[in-house]
């Protein structure tokens, strides 16, 4: 089998080799200087192939702690991601993103070469106050032409990034300049306008967040956004395929599979804003668990209060952007995840032919004369194939997540795609966002287990539609004795 290394030097893209290219071809950057300093990966030197920067290290991700800018607001938190330093040159704010070629980990076993921005997919998130004067230097250090559009932005139509129709498209090497006055607040995002299919599905987007000038009736407390996104990385390739419509791979929060997304935390009692973006094939109903949410906002800025939805899952339609706020009462891990259940799992084949309920004992035999070590599976469900995977029976395919992946205190959570945990405490400080572990249930506030026996509590069952003598059962029948058959039901 040939190695990912060996792979990726066969078809050019060794270290050595891209990186001097890269080099080369570099224009006279804009002044970064004052960019070093911050909390950012070096936009220019994205990790060679041969030594991959971990992106769970410090410096890749949010700081631990927030505070208010100078201008009032409470910056946003891009779950596992970051916001773009600027320079401020003569009251205008300058912003400098580099469109590149870049490696990034969906999650620990599954790496790709990916576009985006300065280092990262999704692109560093940008923000600004609404009254602002922003100038956005855009280089494209691609192999083909780009253009940024700034989506759902109120700005002339020279600057709104749609290549050919708007501007002409930036060529590999050349850098344009994008300026415009912030007429609005809200949630908002980028993404290029040239070669969508391509640049999209290899992960070039990122949020543009913009603050209101004058500070929010109802505070908020910690304010997290991310896009979701979906990617066909096929098993054993190291490029997302733009081709594919619907058959997705891997179903991202901010470009990362869960486990690899990080929770959310709060304190019991704090207002969160969940700013959420679409940028994928697929509508995603996005579910949170705990007290309902209302959904206060979008790409046209806070809502009324008037108009404020409440919901349990919303959904985030293609190229949409819903903000929803949330106050925690109860402390505890809650999920947080898309509701499509596909859509919360990794790579998985879907022409398999329908094996629960069906005895493969004989044919698992045969199979093994030409497939040493063939498992059938599926019998009474997929769950086995989570825990064979734990014990890793089945290694899959190189640069492949599990169908289902992420464990909790509790065993397998058998997700692996758009999931992640909301974890609110009584004691989380205010601007902390340090992961506090896995919740500590109070013992007499948790399921357990009472019984063993598959005919405990006789409770009643129904099955109108049965052909034989076995199991219908009736209130009568259900208050009495337990129903002949009953053991065997289900099968
Ligand atoms: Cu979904």
């Amino acid at each position: 089998m040939i190695s990912r290394r060996t792979l990726l030097q066969i078809i050019g893209v060794g270290s050595a080799g891209l990186f001097a290219g890269l080099a080369r071809s570099a224009p006279a950057a804009h002044d970064m200087s004052d960019m070093a300093s911050m909390e950012m990966p070096e936009p220019a030197t994205p990790a060679p192939v041969s030594a991959p920067a971990d992106p769970t290290a410090p410096d890749m991700l949010p700081p631990a702690k927030l505070q208010r800018h100078p201008q009032g607001y409470l910056p946003v938190r891009t779950l596992n991601g970051w916001t773009l330093p600027y320079k401020l040159n003569g009251g205008v704010k300058e912003f400098h993103l580099v469109a590149e070629e870049i490696e990034h980990e969906f999650a620990p076993g599954s790496r790709a070469k990916c576009w985006g921005y300065n280092g990262t997919t999704p692109g560093p998130t940008i923000e600004a106050v609404e009254g602002d004067r922003v100038r956005i230097f855009v280089t494209n250090r691609l192999g083909e032409w780009t253009s940024v559009h700034w989506h759902g932005i109120d700005l002339p139509a020279g600057y709104d990034g749609v290549g050919g129709l708007n501007q002409p498209h930036i060529k590999p090497g050349e850098t344009y300049v994008y300026e415009f006055i912030l007429r609005q607040h809200g949630t908002h995002m980028y993404h290029p306008h040239a070669d969508e299919m391509t640049q999209i599905a290899f992960g070039m987007m990122g949020l543009f967040i913009i603050h209101p000038k004058k500070p929010e009736e109802v505070r908020i407390d910690r304010d997290y956004a991310f896009l979701l996104h979906n990617w066909a990385l096929h098993p054993g390739t190291w490029r997302p395929d733009p081709a594919v419509m619907q058959n997705f791979d891997i179903w991202t929060f901010n470009s990362k599979s869960f486990p690899a997304i990080e929770h959310l935390v709060m304190r019991t009692g704090e207002r969160m804003r969940i700013r959420i973006g679409n940028v994928s094939m697929w509508n995603h109903p996005i579910h949170l668990h705990s007290n309902p949410f209302w959904v206060t906002g979008s790409d046209g800025g806070r809502w009324p209060r008037s108009q404020w939805r409440r919901e349990v899952t919303e959904i985030i339609g293609v190229g949409q952007m819903r903000d929803l706020e949330f106050i925690a009462t109860e402390p505890g891990d809650w999920a947080l995840h898309c509701h499509m259940s596909h859509h919360t799992m990794g790579p998985m084949g879907h022409e398999l032919p329908n094996a629960v309920g069906v005895d493969q004992s004989g044919v698992e035999d045969e199979i093994r004369k030409a497939l040493p070590g063939y498992m059938a599976m599926g019998k009474n469900g997929m769950a086995e194939h989570a825990g064979h995977v734990a014990m890793g029976m089945l290694p899959g395919p190189e640069n492949t997540l599990p169908m289902m992946a992420g464990e909790g205190q509790f065993g397998p959570l058998e997700m692996g795609g758009m999931f992640t945990v909301v974890k609110v405490r009584n004691d989380m400080k205010t601007g902390d966002y340090r992961d506090p572990g896995w919740y500590a249930y109070p013992p007499d506030k948790i399921a357990r287990r009472i019984s063993d026996d598959p005919n405990f509590g006789s409770p009643q069952r129904q099955n109108p539609y049965a052909t034989t003598n076995e199991m219908t059962t009736t209130p009568a029948a259900a208050t009495s004795a337990p129903v002949p058959g009953h053991a065997g039901h289900g099968e």
